[in-house]
């Protein structure tokens, strides 16, 4: 079969078949992939609905950096998500939803009733002006409407951009701001845990400062007493009835052009507040989908739950996007790992039978910490494979989660990706790749990692760690921060000429595997969730009596990273652990509680050099719990304050 292509007369495509079936093939594609890639993704596309074939595959550089993939075509990524699966998977499921309450009831949704859906809700969207390229902000708990609102987006060219259901009115202002958004969908409330969280309320205090919003549809979901305000706020149910009034009529999708924004998710960098990472049709579809069948080796019927919030990239593009493309059952689950009790995830695999598990180390080492009794009566039979992403998996979370949670009968696929990278770069492939505790093992098809030292050279051959880069475009990449292309080419392009650079340090061991050992910048992964620490200071700077900051991360025995707050806040305190929660609130009011300093620690002063930079090195050492062996300190402008800071270590 050669390279698992079916070649046919002249003229008419070559399809790449989108699952790998074994190492060699994967060793065969691989190679195809970097020594032919317009023709790799060609085959890769050809799996794909287009309205118009693309005139060009690729063109690039990384220097603006200027990325363009399948040039001139013409396609609606819900088309490929819905429309080309009703004839062959119409009664199929696409979602299933499982409530954060045991109690109420999952609901299904069909892809022809998803279909529905989303194109009555696109509607919606048109009866409240909104049109192609509006930037629309998705503030949603975890519900089927999250979903069908993002897809109607799509459906009629709007761009989304959803912000996270624990980011505070500040945040969402932020981003609501920097991209002008028309338009805010929204729900009364989210249950999450025991927690009820006011969404409506926190996007009205968010408001006050948007003037460029003029609509809010609100969905129902908690009937927590909300304030509706006349001519701007209206009801998601009342505008569905609305449509269906006007005799639902079908809703076709907008034509776009490949390159066209599909959307926009802020992400935190090492400097300033976060950055608007967009994406585009065509690449991202592809990219999704191809990366979605072949790492999780999809078959048809399997129910692939993907633990992640829509509100994160995890769930753009393996909750909707990726699965939905590829006609599967996606779960999708409102709650928590912990709630009602520890063992709900398990409870979830049993009673939808789910066949592929993808989570995140933390809720891992969470479900760990409580123990195995929890597992004992659940049937876990019908898992099939294991996935991990968001942070470095440590071997013992590993391990357990492969004895416990696989029976040693399930391959983990830890998946090292970003925001920016759209889709999956370095990960096995269930049951071909040979898996390794902690390593996210190869590069995926049409994916060129490379190792770089400090000065950009690169490092080659096996055995050596270093700053892990991107020598060559692939679909899902990020085109540009939204509003500010020098931001992009700053933060990514800059730093390592020709190379897109990863933010991440990574070793290559003596099989050429790769592992990702964590961030390399000013970047913290608490929880999975990325925190700049730059964002957090300037939150902490925010509370009256702090003169200034620096954060820094810790390890953190679930969390992967805590966050450690070194705070000068020269005024006497009556009560120390009253500012503590004081500034901690702060934190909470600014960014939102995921940012929450873990530790607070009161300082004289920051260990500086003469130039005045905050020599982050050493308070990291000192978060860490080493106080011997601390480097050099001479070039300090006060090296007393080091003793200092030592002594009142947390
Ligand atoms: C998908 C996602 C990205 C950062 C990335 C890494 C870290 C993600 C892994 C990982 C080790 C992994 N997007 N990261 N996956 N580190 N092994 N399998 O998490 O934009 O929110 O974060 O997360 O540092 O740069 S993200």
């Amino acid at each position: 079969m050669g390279i698992n292509c079916n070649l046919t007369a002249a003229n008419i495509p070559i399809i790449m078949n989108l699952k790998i079936s074994s190492f060699e093939e994967y060793k065969q594609v691989y190679q195809q992939s970097v020594e032919q890639p317009e023709e790799f993704w060609n085959g890769i596309a050809e799996n794909f609905q287009w309205r118009k074939k693309w005139e060009k595959t690729l063109e690039w550089n990384f220097k603006e950096p200027k990325i363009e993939w399948f040039k001139g075509a013409k396609l609606n990524i819900t088309e490929n998500c819905l429309d080309r699966h009703l004839d062959t998977l119409g009664n199929k499921t696409a979602i299933i939803w499982e409530p954060n309450d045991p109690n109420e009831d999952h609901r299904i949704l069909t892809y022809k009733q998803l279909h529905d859906k989303v194109c009555q809700f696109a509607n919606v969207l048109k009866n409240n002006n909104a049109q192609k390229g509006d930037r629309i902000c998705i503030y949603m708990p975890m519900v089927p409407e999250l979903a069908i609102a993002v897809l109607a987006c799509a459906r009629i060219g709007a761009i989304h951009s959803v912000v996270f259901g624990g980011f505070s009115a500040q945040s969402i202002a932020d981003r609501i701001q920097d991209a002008s958004c028309k338009l805010v969908i929204t729900a009364d409330g989210g249950f999450r845990g025991a927690k009820n969280i006011p969404l409506k309320s926190i996007i009205d205090d968010a408001l006050v400062q948007c003037p460029t919003v003029d609509k809010v549809i609100v969905l129902t979901r908690t009937r927590t007493p909300v304030a509706m305000i006349k001519g701007r706020d209206v009801w998601w149910e009342d505008e569905v009835k609305k449509v269906e009034t006007q005799g639902n009529i079908p809703c076709p999708a907008e034509e776009m052009d490949a390159e066209d924004e599909l959307f926009i998710l802020y992400t935190s960098g090492s400097t300033g507040k976060p950055k608007g990472v967009v994406h585009t049709c065509a690449g991202y579809m592809v990219y999704t989908g191809y990366t979605f069948a072949n790492v999780f080796q999809y078959e048809p019927g399997e129910v692939f739950f993907c633990t992640a919030d829509i509100g994160w990239i995890t769930g753009h593009s393996y909750i909707v996007y990726g699965p939905l493309s590829q006609g599967a059952t996606a779960l999708m689950f409102e709650g928590i790992p912990t709630y009602p009790n520890p063992g709900r995830f398990w409870d979830i695999v049993e009673k939808h039978r789910v066949n592929i598990l993808y989570t995140a180390p933390t809720a891992i080492r969470s479900l760990m910490s409580f123990g195995t009794d929890l597992l004992k009566d659940k049937d876990l039979s019908s898992i099939k494979k294991l996935g991990s992403v968001g942070e470095p998996i440590n071997e013992e979370a590993w391990h357990w989660f492969d004895e416990n949670i696989g029976h040693k009968k399930c391959p983990i696929v830890d998946t090292w990706w970003q925001t920016e990278t759209g889709g999956l770069m370095i990960s096995p492939i269930a049951n071909v790749t040979k898996t390794k505790p902690g390593y996210a093992t190869l590069p995926l098809p049409g994916v060129q990692p490379v190792l770089v030292d400090e000065t950009g050279k690169e490092i080659e051959g096996n055995g050596v760690s270093g700053n892990l880069c991107i020598k060559f475009p692939w679909p899902g990449m990020i085109r540009t921060t939204y509003g500010d292309h020098e931001r992009c080419r700053t933060a990514y392009f800059a730093t390592y000429p020709g190379l897109y650079f990863t933010g991440d340090g990574c070793l290559r061991d003596d099989d050429g595997y790769y592992r990702i050992t964590g961030r390399v910048d000013d970047v913290l992964n608490v929880s999975g969730h990325r925190i700049g620490t730059a964002e957090v200071e300037n939150a902490i700077n925010m509370h009256s009596s702090v003169v200034e900051s620096a954060v820094v991360g810790y390890p953190h025995d679930i969390k992967g990273q805590g966050v450690y707050a070194f705070v000068v806040c020269p005024e006497k305190h009556i009560n120390e652990e009253l500012t503590r929660s004081d500034i901690a609130m702060t934190v909470a009011r600014i960014i939102g509680a995921i940012a929450k300093p873990d530790k607070i620690q009161f300082v004289t002063g920051l260990p500086k050099t003469r130039s005045g930079k905050i020599m982050r090195r050493i308070l990291r050492k000192i978060a860490e719990g080493e106080t011997s062996n601390l480097g050099d300190t001479s070039t300090l402008l006060d090296p007393a304050i080091v003793d200092e800071i030592k002594a009142g270590a947390l």
